[in-house]
Order: structure tokens, then sequence, then C-alpha cells
């Protein structure tokens, strides 16, 4: 991609540039040059013990998640930008909401003290990137895949405090026969391969945002940090983590169904067990478990360890969690630490005391109340979304 040395250079310029921003990251153009390996265009500082850069991503290292609570802490969330992080003030900031599918045709605008002044919601949603786990196709299933190769650490969990999409769409107008809605950011027009894609959009039926997803402006206590979508993003509960566009700009309401590169070119399933041209858009996230433990990791033999992880499933809560500390030869139920929800995940723990030494396979296994139960093998698509298989993670017992 030509162009990734420059959104960086540009995002740190509008940061210097913006004198109250600057001073309420405090530390940042003051950080010892050994902090962290920095990726094109994300503000925030990414710790070497917290954070993988892939691209202009950053994925949070799923072992580090040891030690949080079932919420993310925002400087532990992972970033997944398609350009580069924009720096925002929410005093010029506005939402505008256009299109044949509000009644007087004409836009309309809600700055960023009038959405203040709504009523707020408060809930817990995970955000998980469709590509979760996509490098394991690969590395387990020997299939390649297109995309970030992501692990497992593309999902977070956080608190969002804002306002119902729905209220703000009553308020603007909205026609009985609206169907579709397409927010779009205000980050850069993606440009891969030549191509400018235009700004980062994605159709949303009418029926969801009327169901769940709010317009948030808090996360986990805190305004939205700048890489989360500073000042205003969506959050679109239980869906691919591309649904919740961030830094939302404006908001297209729409009699006819819509669609973007994100519909189209992106995020549905191609490949030889779907349809040829593709599958429809994905939408719902999927069901996953995981250790917090690195891949490779070394146990010592002989004595009794606490093994922990997480799962998490966007269709229902969580169930129960199986794990087996020998290659999926047996198994035995985690303790779940929390109490399953909805768009939530679980804590679960398991003692394990290995005897022999060697390389091990450890698995788990997440079923969830609708009867969903990650797989042995997850089906291919050529883009690697939406992994729910069985993660076969190896350790060695030393
Ligand atoms: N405007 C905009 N919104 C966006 C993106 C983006 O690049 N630009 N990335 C999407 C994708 S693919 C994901 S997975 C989530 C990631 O949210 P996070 O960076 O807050 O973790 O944001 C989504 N919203
Ligand atoms: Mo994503």
């Amino acid at each position: 991609m030509p162009n990734q040395p420059a959104p960086a250079r540009r995002a740190l310029l509008k940061l210097l540039a913006a004198s109250p921003a600057a001073s309420a990251l405090g530390g940042l153009a003051a950080a010892p040059a050994h902090a962290a390996p920095a990726a094109p265009g994300i503000v925030k500082a990414l710790p070497a013990e917290y954070f993988t850069v892939r691209g202009t991503n950053a994925e949070a290292r799923f072992d580090s998640f040891a030690d949080t609570g079932l919420l993310t802490p925002n400087d532990r969330f992972f970033v997944r930008n398609h350009t580069a992080t924009p720096v925002l003030d929410a005093a010029d900031w506005r939402l505008t909401l256009w299109g044949d599918g509000l009644h007087g045709r004409a836009p309309v605008h809600f700055t960023y003290g009038q959405l203040r002044d709504l009523p707020s919601v408060t809930r817990t949603a995970l955000i998980e990137c469709a590509g979760n786990g996509r490098s394991l196709y690969a590395s387990q299933q020997g299939e390649p895949v297109a995309g970030t190769p992501w692990t497992l650490g593309a999902v977070g969990a956080a608190r969002w405090r804002g306002v119902r999409l729905s209220d703000v769409l009553r308020r603007a107008g909205i026609a009985r026969d609206a169907v579709a809605l397409q927010p779009r950011g205000l980050d850069d027009p993606y440009v891969s391969g030549g191509v400018d894609y235009g700004r980062v959009r994605r159709p949303l039926p009418v029926a969801k945002a009327f169901d769940d997803v709010i317009l948030a402006y808090e996360m986990n206590g805190e305004p939205l940090p700048y890489d989360h979508g500073y000042p205003v993003r969506l959050v679109v509960p239980s869906w691919v983590g591309i649904a919740s566009i961030k830094w939302l700009g404006d908001i297209e309401v729409s009699t006819r169904p819509l669609g973007s590169p994100w519909t189209t070119d992106w995020y549905r399933l191609f490949g030889d067990a779907h349809p040829a041209g593709g599958g429809e858009p994905i939408t719902r996230q999927t069901i996953k478990s995981a250790y917090q433990l690195p891949f490779g990791a070394a146990l010592e033999a002989g004595r009794v360890h606490r093994l922990t992880g997480r799962a998490w499933s966007a269709l229902a809560p969580v169930r129960s969690v199986e794990v087996s500390t020998d290659g999926g030869a047996h198994w035995r139920h985690a303790r779940l630490l929390d109490t399953p929800r909805r768009d939530g995940w679980v804590r679960w723990s398991v003692p394990w005391r290995p005897h022999a030494t060697g390389p091990v396979t450890l698995l788990s296994r997440t079923t969830d109340t609708a009867g969903n139960t990650q797989p042995e093998r997850a089906v291919h698509n050529t883009q690697g979304y939406l992994f729910n298989a069985v993660v076969r993670h190896p350790v060695t017992v030393v």
C-alpha cells in the first residue's frame, strides 16, 4: 500500500496541531524512544507486552488479557484502522443524516452537544473483527486466506455509553418505508491496489438499527479514545466489527437496499463451500474460546497450573466450556467465572497438573445456550472470516 507512511505523519501532525488533544494525551510527545513500536496512524501507545502491530492495525495479545477483568481497558483494546486515526474535535463535529428515507428529504444535523442532550443508554458489548482468528485457517487447517493475519486478539469488551440510533432516526424523521442505512466514517478514503474505495461505510438494515444499535460517545466511562472513534462511533452488538463505524460523519437513510465495497468485495464468504459470486454479506459474529497463555508457553511438570481463558458467542449466551489437555483425547468442563450474558464473554479456569515433559496441545470448546458448539474445523472462505473452530494451542511441558 503506497500510502502507509503518509497517514502516520499526517496523524501526528494533526495531533500536534490540536493542542487540547495533545495535552490531554499527556506524555505522548515526551514518550521515551524505547516505548513502543508505533503503527502508522494509531495515536495511542502500543507497548509490546500488550499489542502486536499488524500494518495499520494493532492486535491485543490475548495472553495479556489474563490480568484484565470482564471489560478490556481502553489502552489495551485492539485497533483496526483501514487508514489512519483522524484526530477530530467534538466542537466542530456534526452528524448528518440524509437520503430519500427521511420525511423532509433535506439533510438533518446533530451537533455533539445535541447528541449528549438526548437520553443516554449504557451497555456492554464486544467488538470483534470478522477476521479475528484468521491466521488459524493457514496454521491449523493448511488453508491460505487473504487479509490481516490476526491470531485471537482482534476482540475486546467495553461498556459503551451513548444514544440509541433509533432515537436519532426518529428525531431526524425517518420515513416508514426506509429499509437501509449507510453510516460512513470521517477517516481518509481507503485506497488499496491503486483503487480508491471511498470512505469506510457499510449498509445496516433499519431493523437492526431499531433493535440495539447505539451511537457511542463513551467507552468504559471515558470519552471515546481517538483510535476508537472519537467523538462518536456506532456500536452494533453481536455483529462483525466492520458494522461499528468509527468517527461517524454521516448516515444515508434509504428506501432501497444499499451496498458498498464492504458488502460486495469484502465481508461476504467466497470459496468452494459458498455460492458462486459469494454468500450474503456477513452480519453476526460467531463462537470462540481461547487460553490466556502465549502459544508455545513453557509449563513446569509436576505442579498444578491454573489455566485460564475466555469464551464467547455472538449467537447466544455461553452455556459451557470444555477443555482437553491431551490433544483432544479426553475432555472435562472448565469452571465459568462469570454469569454468561448476551453480547459478552465469560472467563473460565481449569487446574492442570502435567506429568510427562514434552509438547502438548491444549484445546477448549465453547457451547452456547442455542446449542452452537465450536467445530473441529472452520468452513474455509478465501478472506478468512468467522473462524470458529476449536483452537489447537501448543505448549511445552518442561
Ligand atoms: N471509520 C471506520 N470505522 C471502522 C473501521 C475503519 O477503518 N474506519 N474499521 C472497522 C473494523 S474492520 C473493525 S474490526 C472495528 C474495530 O474497532 P476498534 O478499532 O475500535 O477496535 O472498527 C470498524 N469501524
Ligand atoms: Mo474488522
